[in-house]
């Protein structure tokens, strides 16, 4: 009896946290084309392919997350000579998706319609696959405000280019606004690893997302620019002082689409400029190579912790 009790109490534990799209449609169909990732439920078994994933990271460029999926392979033991890291969604070009153990590793696009169509199919793909207890990080890049080029903010608050934490949308010709929550306590434990390595400059602040990154993001340097060089200085410093660290375009979809499915998620960037100090991005192509590794580093650290503590959960 005491075992049947404690493998129910389990298996109570593990359906609280069941990945579950908030749209009852997709329960009641009897196949799922994910389009974009070129995966199809009648023609993919889903709970053999990712049911054991708890941890998805994403980022924009499909050749960083190849670079992060072989990383975390060997930072998780599994790498072996010829060992292959293929693209689960080799039949279309849009994303690209690798597996390592119990992290997925997918591209997102650069900005928010990329991001979003990425976000629901991956959610809906966790679902299938009955995924349960899975923790959702961008590892990305952004424009840091006043802070040292390769900083690495971890996101308290996904702000829009108002200040605002809210993500708009326009859906059935109505404008809808979602809050953009990440989880406090995920910022917080991601904090103490960068505490952990001491590797690089770390802090927690607000994100600012943007849906351009010229004049969406007050650059002088685009084909466009409606504003003075004062103008952009007086924005950027009012940014600064509502505690925005850093700028970048997929954070607030982030935060809104996985806060509405209970997800729990988190946004690490690296910052590869100071804005305060200029536009371009123009440091040498190894230095920014090093820059995009350092939210990865991070996150590596992060996971080994998270495997080991389930492993040895009193810590004995
Ligand atoms: C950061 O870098 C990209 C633009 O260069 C964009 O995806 C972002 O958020
Ligand atoms: N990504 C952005 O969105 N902005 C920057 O300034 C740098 C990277």
């Amino acid at each position: 009896m005491a075992s049947s009790g404690s493998q129910t109490k389990k298996h109570d534990n593990h359906s609280d946290h069941l990945v579950q799209p908030t749209n009852p449609n997709v329960a009641a169909m009897q196949e799922d084309v994910l389009y974009h990732f070129s995966l199809s439920t009648s023609t993919h078994d889903f709970p053999a392919m990712f049911g054991d994933v708890k941890f998805v990271c994403v980022g924009g460029s499909p050749t960083r997350m190849e670079a992060f999926a072989k990383y975390m392979a060997k930072e998780l033991g599994l790498d072996h000579p010829g060992a292959e890291y293929p693209n689960i969604c080799r039949g279309t070009d849009r994303y690209a998706m690798f597996k390592v153990g119990p992290v997925l590793s997918v591209s997102h696009g650069i900005g928010i319609p990329s991001t979003s169509i990425m976000l629901h199919e991956l959610i809906k793909l966790l679902y299938h696959a009955h995924c349960s207890d899975v923790t959702v990080i961008r590892i990305g890049t952004s424009g840091g405000i006043g802070l040292k080029p390769g900083s690495v903010v971890i996101t308290r608050q996904a702000v829009d280019a108002s200040f605002e934490p809210v993500f708009e949308q326009v859906v059935l010709g109505k404008r809808v606004v979602q809050r953009t929550h990440l989880d406090e306590e995920l910022v917080q434990e991601l904090m103490q690893c960068a505490l952990d390595l001491l590797e690089f400059p770390t802090v927690i602040g607000n994100t600012m997302c943007t849906s351009d990154f010229y004049e969406g993001q007050g650059r002088l340097d685009g084909a466009l620019c409606s504003y003075t060089e004062k103008d952009k200085q007086k924005y950027l410093q009012a940014a600064h002082s509502a505690g925005i660290c850093n700028i970048e375009m997929e954070s607030s979809v982030l935060a809104a689409i996985c806060g509405a499915c209970s997800i729990p998620v988190a946004v690490v960037c690296v910052t590869l400029l100071n804005r305060l100090e200029g536009d371009q991005v123009s440091s040498p192509h190894e230095v920014l190579v090093e820059y995009q590794q350092r939210p990865q580093r991070l996150v590596s650290h992060f996971i080994k912790k998270r495997l080991a503590a389930a492993q040895n959960p009193l810590n004995l």
